[in-house]
């Protein structure tokens, strides 16, 4: 009992000093994060979250974390130079593929998509075609996309 609490201390207190050395470091790049328009940008991830912010001041980015397929990187509605982006502000939306939608994206079934989806055009017509189910989240944050 006393073991267990101890190993759970002992986690939380290795979480809290990895959150502290991301703080200190201020902001982690990450190159080849996210597609836009057949383009995969790199960000910079930071702690910069906020809450509800109005919806025209947001861009929706979809992420494939808990997709059911590896291999896609996170999609984006707009870039830098679109004249709708909003500067790395972002509303984020839960992709997910469907049973159609692996047997489509991932035809030699090895759990991994066979050719990543590259630009939001082609994302939505993969909604439109039954291949992949999109859920709003109430996750918002800030990380800028860089060529
Ligand atoms: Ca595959």
């Amino acid at each position: 009992m006393q073991s267990t609490l101890s190993k759970i201390l002992f986690g939380l207190a290795g979480l809290l000093l990895l959150a502290a050395q991301a703080s200190a470091a201020g902001a982690i790049r990450v190159p080849n994060a996210i597609w836009a328009a057949d383009h995969l940008f790199g960000t910079v991830v930071t702690p910069t979250s906020f809450i509800a912010p109005p919806e025209h001041s947001v861009d929706t980015l979809y992420n494939f974390s808990m997709s059911g397929l590896q291999g896609q990187h996170s999609v984006s509605e707009s870039y830098p130079g679109s004249p709708d982006f909003n500067g790395g502000r972002w509303s984020v939306k839960i992709a997910v593929f469907t049973a159609s939608g692996m047997a489509a994206l991932d035809a030699n079934n090895d759990g991994t998509i066979d050719a990543e989806i590259t630009n939001s055009t082609d994302l939505q017509a993969h909604v439109d075609a039954g291949h992949i189910e999109v859920m709003d989240t109430t996750i918002y944050f800030e990380c800028p996309m860089l060529p």
